[in-house]
């Protein structure tokens, strides 16, 4: 009997393992809405994995950023509780500023440096999506704006998204790093967005190994707006040489202090919510997708494949 129930144990512990050892590395992701009980008011720090050391007044500044209850304005769609940042406090610091969650899996080239600060199985594939609103859709806040970034943990940016008000409406903002130019290039990607109505922005990001070749697209409300680069090379011929993985988002009011920063937003700027994240691999070739390679595969919105043709398909007409 004993022999028996030993014997047992051991098998259900082989098949634990076995499941364990041989799971797919599936697509990974998350949505956060800053609803309760996950979250409750006040520096997101330390909530659900969000780090915010600045606003929780363990920073270089304490920032204006925070999690509001009935926000008098806030869309309806957000919910009861939204993200809350301004740039009424700004700082060059980085760490201290406003990170997302993590996923379980960061993205990046094979080569990428996550310094401890993400990890999981690696992917090639990031997205981030979330919805933004002013706090104040009546009226411009002049100078108001805020910038989200993939990032892996510590202000490492793989890219950079502006959300600002300016006098004809909202405005979507983008930076990428071009080699040709040896310089950041900055690109307006959308403006005169309604300060009435919340707006969604989502970021895709693929990596491929070597330099001058990831591929960020920025969408507004739904609508493809800009095709660039990622900044792998700013961090290769500036730094150490190696690109960076991302599994988070950083939402940055960064600046020089006293010219960068607007105290009449305090209290105000931008309702954040419905942030989404995932990573993944899609195959680029059919090969990858044999020898049970499909399994660890998804296609761009993060879905698994059924079976091999399934994966091949989507190599074949990106469906
Ligand atoms: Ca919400
Ligand atoms: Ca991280
Ligand atoms: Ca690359």
């Amino acid at each position: 009997m004993r022999l028996k129930k030993l014997l047992l144990v051991a098998t259900v512990l082989a098949a634990l393992f076995a499941a364990v050892s041989f799971a797919p590395a599936l697509a990974d992701s998350t949505t956060i809405t800053f609803e309760p009980p996950a979250y409750h008011p006040g520096s997101p720090n330390g909530q659900d994995g969000w780090s915010s050391t600045g606003s929780a007044g363990m920073g270089c500044a304490q920032y204006d950023h925070e999690i509001v209850s009935n926000y008098p304005t806030a869309p309806a769609s957000f919910g009861t509780q939204s993200l809350r940042m301004s740039n009424a406090v700004v700082s060059g610091c980085f760490g201290d500023q406003t990170f997302s969650k993590s996923l379980a899996n960061e993205a990046g080239e094979s080569t990428a440096t996550n310094n401890g600060l993400s990890g999981g199985v690696r992917q090639t594939h990031f997205e981030a999506q979330w919805s933004f609103a002013s706090a104040v859709p009546s009226a411009e806040q002049p100078g108001l704006y805020v910038v989200a970034s993939p990032d892996r943990g510590d202000g490492a940016r793989m890219s950079w998204v502006e959300m600002a008000d300016a006098p004809a409406g909202l405005e979507v903002n983008f930076y990428d790093y071009q080699r040709s130019v040896n310089d950041f290039v900055f690109t307006n990607v959308a403006s005169g967005l309604s300060r009435s109505a919340p707006h969604t922005i989502k970021i895709t990001m693929d990596f491929f190994d070597g330099p001058s070749n990831d591929m960020v697209k920025v969408y507004v409300d739904g609508t493809l707006r800009h095709t660039g680069t990622s900044w792998e090379d700013y961090f290769r011929d500036n730094e150490d040489g190696l690109s960076r993985t991302v599994d988070s988002v950083l939402y940055r009011t960064g600046g020089i202090p006293t010219v960068d920063n607007r105290p009449a937003t305090l209290g105000k700027g931008f309702l954040i919510d419905g942030l989404s994240m995932l990573s993944g691999t899609p195959p680029t070739n059919k090969e990858q997708c044999k020898n049970n390679g499909w399994q660890s595969l998804s296609r761009n919105d993060g879905s698994s494949f059924k079976n091999q043709g399934d994966c091949v398909q989507f190599v074949n007409t990106g469906k």
